[in-house]
This record gives structure tokens, sequence and C-alpha cells, in this order.
């Protein structure tokens, strides 16, 4: 079975990052490992949060990884908690390389959305996951990330987009984005969840480069309003896959299509948005 490791923080309630990545890698049988980038007693959009940062400790539990010569087939990165965490994961990274040259690395850049960088996290964060998508073979942005990696105006990006109503004039906005982005990795790049409005019908829009010149656009209707953690399943999903050597695109697709079936649940069971996607009695149709 493939190892994924996961680096991410865990935090307690609302259903982000470790919490909804180990059982999902499980479910797509992938043996998932995880190393906390810090402990939350739940995400950051909850009104109080207890955080404990686990930098000091994160080099001693890679290292001692190492020690034992355990061995990933893929390392996917999340949330960081400081920016001293960057060094020690791309060391991380250079080891692994050295035990699996086909090591692959996918990158969810988690800093923000809608615009916004999430609570406790500074542009120290996204300096950081700069540096980190140099050794990423797959990064997986939302618009709001893409937008801050390559120092881009979000709200004039988003009003621009907004008003393309052809996918022509909507594909070379994407282009520029995406050329920019390739400056500072040489992986493939799917920009997520990008929200659209068209007639009457919301939906979300993911957009895939795997070389210079490719774009692709991967639509679903929009099942509901946007929910944290979503990005956290999308990018496990595509991890798992990934390294298990299937198609990016199709990959994209299950992945996009898993997130609008997890939020359609959610809102038929009337779970409040801030406590994510109800996906556990979803598991077995993944
Ligand atoms: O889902 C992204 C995410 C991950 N980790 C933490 C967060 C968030 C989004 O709010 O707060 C701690």
């Amino acid at each position: 079975m493939k190892k994924l490791a996961i680096i991410n923080d865990l935090s307690g309630v609302g259903r982000s990052s470790l919490a909804i990545q180990l059982p999902v890698a499980a479910a797509l049988e992938v043996t998932p490992c995880p190393a906390p980038t810090a402990i939350l007693s739940s995400h950051t959009a909850f009104e109080n949060v207890s955080k404990a940062d686990f930098t000091d400790h994160l080099d001693a539990y890679l290292t001692t990884w190492n020690k034992n010569n355990f061995h990933f087939d893929g390392i996917l990165i999340g949330y960081l908690s400081s920016r001293e965490e960057q060094k020690i994961i791309e060391k991380f990274i250079i080891q692994q390389k050295e035990k699996n040259p086909y090591l692959k690395v996918i990158l969810d850049p988690v800093t923000a959305d809608h615009g916004r960088l999430y609570k406790h996290l500074s542009m120290d964060t996204v300096e950081a996951m700069r540096s980190l998508a140099k050794y990423a073979d797959l990064i997986c942005p939302n618009l709001t990330e893409a937008a801050l990696l390559v120092d881009f105006d979000y709200d004039g990006l988003k009003e621009t987009l907004d008003g393309c109503s052809l996918d022509a004039a909507k594909a070379m906005i994407f282009s520029t984005l995406i050329s920019a982005l390739q400056h500072i990795t040489d992986g493939a790049i799917v920009i997520t969840g990008v929200e659209e409005c068209s007639g009457s019908e919301d939906r979300l829009l993911n957009v895939l480069s795997e070389s210079e010149g490719d774009i692709r656009f991967i639509r679903n209707p929009r099942a509901g309003s946007g929910r944290p953690g979503t990005g956290d399943l999308f990018s496990c999903i595509l991890a798992a896959k990934y390294i298990k050597g299937e198609a990016l695109e199709s990959s994209c697709r299950i992945a996009a299509d898993f997130v609008r079936q997890a939020i359609k649940h959610s809102e038929d069971e009337h779970v409040p948005v801030i406590n994510g996607v109800q996906f556990e009695d979803l598991l077995q149709i993944l």
C-alpha cells in the first residue's frame, strides 16, 4: 500500500486538516502518516481557539522518521504554524528524495480564502509556501492563495474574472496567473474552488495545468455555500490518487465531485457551515 506523510495541523473541532485527511486517505487505500505542525482546539474560524505550536518538536519528529529509515511515496503539506517549519520540511523532503527518487510532493499552500489571510497567519507563511513550492510536484492553491503566492491583487483578479462572460477570456486571465505560478514551481498546478455565477446556476471551477500552455477547466454545480475544510478534502483526494499514479484530470473530477456531494449532504443534514462538511457517512462512495 502507498504511504503518504501528511504534514498539517490537528484541529479538534470543525473537520479540517488532519482530522479530515487521515480518514479520507485511508478510505482511498493509502496509509496516512501524520506529522502535526500545530495542535488547535478547533480550526481558526471559531471565535475562541487554543493553539499549541509544534515547531520545536517537528524537526525531531521528522528526523526520527529518517533515522528509522521510514520512507514515503508522497508528502502532502498543508497548514504551517511558523516560518521555521518551512526549513524543517524542506530538509525532510531532500532526505526523503534520497530514499525514494519517485517521491511526490503535494503542496496545498493553506494561508487564506475569500481574499483574506486566516487568523494567526501573516505574509511570512505565504513566503514559506512560496519557498516550498520549489520542491512541489503539484500545488493546489485556492484563488486567494494563488494570487498571494505571486503577489497579484486578489480583488482586481476576482473582479476581472467575474466580468468575463466567455471562457476564452477567462482562460487568458488564468494563463497569466498560471505563468506567474510557473516561476515559483515546476510542478502541476490546480487552482481550486473558484466561485462562479453563470445565469441561474452557481458553479465551482477548478483550473488545471500540467505544463506550460496547458490549461483545463473542470466545473461542477455549487451545492451550497463554501465550508471550512473543503480545500483539505480536495487536496487529500488529489494527493492520494496522485501517488497511486492516477491521471490528474480524472482525480480532479473525482475530488471536485466528492466535495460537491459532501457540501450537499451537509446542507441536507443542516450542519452549521462552521462545522465543515459531514463526510464521514459518505466515505464509502469515494
Ligand atoms: O481548512 C484550512 C485550515 C486549516 N487549518 C486551520 C485553519 C484552516 C482554515 O480556517 O484554521 C488551523
